[in-house]
């Protein structure tokens, strides 16, 4: 078999491009999907839990899906330039696609709440990174404004071809497991993640989907890979202190430590709410305590180290199974977004000290001894 190439060139069919498109990739897409061993048989729960580990993507989070078709498709479109609003995970991934590209890439985010790694990234791929004195949704309101003034196309998932390159991650699972699964679950900030997941599951079963961009659901893509029997129950997890899908209407001042999904005014609101409606599922909030015990939990107890947002998803799944609110002996997705080395200080703060000792065998063999 010929070596990955990517998820444009694996699902070229079914994605908006051509022979002549020219792909910018770092060979994103085909990350693990990992099942559980240990959580399920602690939560009492018959079924399996498998997780999708979008942390395992080139720059560390689910992005590169949407970033390597957005970023491909703003090339063959003559940009020269490309900016976004973000978080963190979307700003490390514009610059990354961009250095690869040969671009200059523009980065909103909101100064002093982004985690370590992701502001690194940006830096290091050489993005102008903007820090403004707002939130998430101050920067998506401004680069909405420059992008229409000013020569630099837009990438955040208001951008058709992001939701296009992330609908993939269900081609995957579908292949991976030889239908959908009964349940995906997946954390929710500016809610294109989990538009783009029923999207692609759509498709899979031949559906026609109101997320798809490029279309409008007339295109000859849809139903073309066609291999599952049926479209799972859709969940939305959010932060408490975040959850705009749980209150109605936008929140003003969001706040969360998972600050990747601190979001108050979701771009993706109506294509969410089909996605959870359409397949008969829901919304629900986890606090911030749960969403870092949970974090923890999926570290210690199954060698997965995700960031806090990643961690959402299986925070409400746990609520939601504890509620009986799941069917028992089904199967269960969990969409892990990003990965944990992201935000090594919320991981740091929240595990047990290291121990200082001396360089002698002595103190450390009593250590040793005393965890055994
Ligand atoms: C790890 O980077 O919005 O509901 O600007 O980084 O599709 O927004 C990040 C979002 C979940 C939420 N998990 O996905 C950004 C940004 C992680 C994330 C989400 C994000 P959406």
């Amino acid at each position: 078999m010929a070596h990955y190439q990517g998820l444009i060139h694996r699902y070229r069919d079914r994605l908006p491009v051509s022979d002549s498109t020219p792909v910018v990739t770092l060979n994103e897409g085909n990350t693990p999907l990992v099942e559980l061993q240990r959580l399920p048989g602690m939560l009492g729960f018959d079924g399996r839990i498998l997780v999708k580990f979008e942390g395992l993507n080139p720059t560390g989070s689910f992005k590169d899906r949407g970033m390597t078709l957005a970023v491909t498709k703003a090339l063959e479109s003559g940009a020269r330039a490309i900016i976004c609003a973000s978080t963190g995970n979307t700003s490390a991934a514009a610059a990354a696609y961009a250095a690869r590209a040969g671009m200059t890439s523009f980065v909103l985010i909101p100064e002093g709440k982004i985690a370590l790694g992701k502001l690194a990234q940006a830096m290091m791929h050489g993005a102008v990174v903007l820090q403004i004195q707002g939130n998430f949704d101050d920067g998506m309101r401004l680069v909405q404004e420059i992008s229409a003034d000013m020569p630099v196309a837009l990438v955040n998932s208001v951008n058709p071809y992001r939701l296009q390159g992330q609908k993939t991650v269900a081609f995957e699972i579908v292949e991976a497991l030889g239908d959908a699964p009964d349940y995906h679950v997946l954390p929710v900030g500016n809610a294109g993640n989990i538009s783009a997941h029923w999207s692609g599951y759509c498709e899979s079963t031949g559906h026609e989907t109101a997320a798809c961009g490029h279309c409008a659901g007339q295109c000859p893509y849809h139903g073309h890979g066609a291999r599952a029997t049926r479209r799972p129950v859709m969940l939305g997890y959010q932060a408490a202190g975040s959850a705009p899908f749980l209150r109605g209407a936008p929140v003003p001042q969001p706040e969360t430590v998972a600050t990747a999904i601190r979001i108050g005014n979701p771009m993706s609101w109506s294509l969410a709410w089909a996605a959870v409606r359409e397949s008969g599922g829901w919304f629900a909030e986890c606090t911030d305590e749960e969403i870092l015990s949970t974090q923890a939990l999926l570290a210690r107890s199954e060698g997965i180290f995700c960031e806090p947002s990643s961690a959402t998803s299986l925070a409400g799944l746990i609520k939601d199974l504890r509620a009986g609110r799941i069917k028992s002996g089904s199967t269960i997705v969990a969409t892990l977004t990003g990965h944990g080395l992201k935000d090594p200080d919320t991981a740091i703060a929240q595990s047990q000290p290291t121990h200082a000792v001396a360089a002698d065998k002595g103190p450390i063999a009593e250590l040793i001894a005393r965890f055994l």
